[in-house]
């Protein structure tokens, strides 16, 4: 298994690196061929996903404690088989490094809470507090008798057992449904994140902030298993009318654009100096719209402020319709911890945790983060071929529509003006035979969980592996995803050929622009210079189309262009085309006559193009 040679695996230099190893001679049919072994990537994201044999476990909703030299990370395990949740238990890793993770195994099971159905582990955050370590965590109310509620439960060590309290901290009854056709009505009391701390005049704060459509905020008593009574009128009651009294209030979120809205997932977060105290505003990290989008707010206090929208941190995730994060301070760099569905059968149901940095401006603003799959330790290699054109991917944001997913036949090709990040490519195991050394995956540096592949009709496309493994633990998708690396039939000594392992003697041929796998290719067009290189900067804009294509006659729309642009304070904002102060130029475009056009917009002093497909009537 890929996860147990990952745990173990240091980062590898970032600089230029050469491709071949070590070569064997072997043959298929008539043709004798070189096998050259390629350098794999190291690690990467995801950093877990494995259980304490190596095998997989997908495991999603990450929280993270740091305690001492240590930081721990939660995960709810994701045990379904379908397109919903089966969450039996929560499970625990640890780190000194954020790069080696070790598997402390399960802390709860949701069948040991006396009130809680079997299989709602949810999501949870642990906090320690005067020596003890509290789970805060919601599960759903046994025979939904009452929603989701969120509970805790007492452990004198990170890793557990946690005891719950025995019954919910926060019923769902205690807040009322606000948002109706978002969410659902049942489970706004979800995703708890916990928050303490003294302030300068010595005054401990201990505050729970939850919620799914709408964020709530209270106060913890002392003992940190009870809300407290703030009003003191002897019941925990909800701020009906925002007048400051009652004991949970509902949070607004000011200037969220777009019609984008908070979603769930909270975590309170704000940062420490050198000396680890506390500094600046709070930051309230959220899952925001649907598809979920990272996006954080701040505020001077968590109780009494408007907290005011900050940005977006990161796009929808290529394979997982949620996303969740955990943001930690850890030996003097910010840590973004996310999930996604990039292992095999990997989806919004059976998740993975991923590590990045996560970097803010001077004035405390965040920058935009792109997932990926290097994370801290993987590399990523650009594939060009003999033209000196890399291949890459098709420029595209992820979409927020469902329909969309999961990507299964995205475009590839050779092309020399390819963005940066579209045309990066990790080189994992073979999925095909992990044991083979010449064998390779290619997954997408920017769209972590897609690969390349072949399809029947011999073309190359890229897209998920998300189908179950057999019984023999390949998925269909195995073969098709994996290549053997050879000696470049161009008889250069730097270059390699990929050869199909599901089409045995059909070879990547690069012509014109387009990637298939050929039987008898030109001897140049199949052979690829690898090289190993640190990701790039993102450039200052790029505009791109979603999914839309035209037929003659139709009429051009723009709400689907999305902006990803690049502020001069490095703030990375992302629009839609028909956001206010998007100028979009339709004159070259003529929906009448069949073509390609390039449409132009401007957004903040800067210009793109799109193209735009319009196809004769079928
Ligand atoms: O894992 C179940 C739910 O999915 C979590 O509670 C949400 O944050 C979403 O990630």
């Amino acid at each position: 298994m890929r996860r147990k040679l990952l745990a173990g695996v240091l980062a590898l230099s970032m600089i230029l690196e050469g491709s071949g190893i070590l070569s064997t001679v072997s043959a298929y049919g008539a043709e004798t061929v070189t096998e050259k072994v390629l350098q794999k990537s190291g690690g990467g994201n995801p950093v877990l996903g494995f259980d304490e044999s190596g095998d997989l476990l997908y495991g999603g909703d990450p929280a993270v404690l740091v305690d001492g030299n240590t930081a721990y990370f939660y995960v709810g395990h994701d045990a379904s088989s379908g397109d919903g949740y089966v969450m039996p238990d929560w499970r625990c890793y640890s780190t000194t490094d954020m790069k080696n993770f070790k598997y402390e195994g399960v802390i709860m099971n949701c069948s040991d809470i006396s009130w809680a159905d079997d299989t709602s582990s949810w999501a949870s955050q642990v906090v320690k507090y005067n020596g003890k370590y509290y789970l805060y965590y919601c599960a759903e109310y046994d025979g939904n008798a009452y929603g989701k509620c969120i509970g805790v439960a007492v452990s004198d060590s990170p890793t557990g057992p946690f005891v719950d309290k025995g019954e919910p901290l926060v019923y769902d009854s205690q807040t009322p449904f606000l948002n109706p056709g978002r969410g659902g009505a049942g489970w706004e009391d979800i995703d708890p994140t916990a928050w303490v701390e003294t302030d300068d005049e010595g005054v401990e704060h201990r505050y729970l902030v939850w919620g799914n459509t709408n964020a709530y905020v209270a106060e913890l008593n002392e003992d940190m298993i009870s809300l407290k009574d703030r009003d003191g009128d002897d019941e925990i009651t909800f701020d009906e009318d925002a007048t400051g009294k009652g004991d949970i209030q509902r949070i607004t979120i000011d200037g969220m654009p777009n019609n984008w809205y908070y979603a769930e997932a909270p975590w309170v977060y704000r940062r420490q100096d050198s000396d680890g105290n506390y500094y600046g505003k709070y930051y309230l990290f959220y899952a925001m719209y649907w598809r979920e989008q990272m996006a954080y707010a701040t505020c001077d206090s968590l109780w009494d402020d408007t907290y005011e929208y900050g940005g977006l941190i990161m796009e929808p995730g290529a394979t997982s319709n949620t996303n969740h994060m955990a943001v930690v301070d850890f030996k003097g760099k910010t840590y973004f911890i996310y999930h996604t569905g990039a292992l095999p059968w990997g989806s919004g149901f059976r998740r993975s945790v991923c590590v990045q940095e996560l970097q803010f401006n001077d004035d405390g603003s965040i920058q935009y983060l792109q997932e990926n799959a290097i994370g801290l330790t993987g590399t990523a290699s650009k594939i060009t071929d003999s033209e000196g054109a890399p291949i890459a991917h098709e420029a595209y944001h992820n979409s927020t529509s469902d329909s969309m997913y999961p990507y299964t036949d995205v475009k590839v090709g050779t092309d020399a003006d390819a963005e940066t990040d579209d045309s990066l490519w990790v080189l994992r195991e073979g999925k095909a035979d992990d044991a083979e050394e010449a064998y390779v995956s290619i997954e997408s540096y920017n769209k972590p969980g897609l690969y390349l592949q072949v399809e029947k009709d011999k073309t190359v496309t890229m897209g998920q592996d998300y189908q179950k493994a057999s019984s023999d633990g390949y998925t269909v998708d195995s073969k098709r995803m994996t290549f053997r690396t050879l000696e470049g039939f161009n008889g250069d000594d730097d270059t390699v050929t990929f050869e199909s392992v599901q089409y045995p003697g059909y070879y990547l041929t690069s012509t014109d622009g387009e990637l298939t796998v050929e039987q008898d290719p030109d001897k140049d067009a199949c052979s690829f210079n690898v090289s190993t290189e640190i990701k790039g900067d993102a450039s200052s804009m790029t505009v791109r189309k979603t999914d839309r294509t035209y037929e003659v006659g139709d009429t051009l729309k723009t709400d689907d262009i999305r902006i990803t642009a690049v502020d001069e304070d490095g703030v990375t904002n992302l629009v839609y085309g028909d956001y206010d102060g998007v100028d979009i130029d339709a004159s070259s475009v003529d929906t009448k006559t069949a073509g390609t056009y390039k449409l132009k917009v401007t957004y903040g002093g800067e210009t793109g193009t799109v193209e735009i497909r319009v196809l004769s009537k079928k």
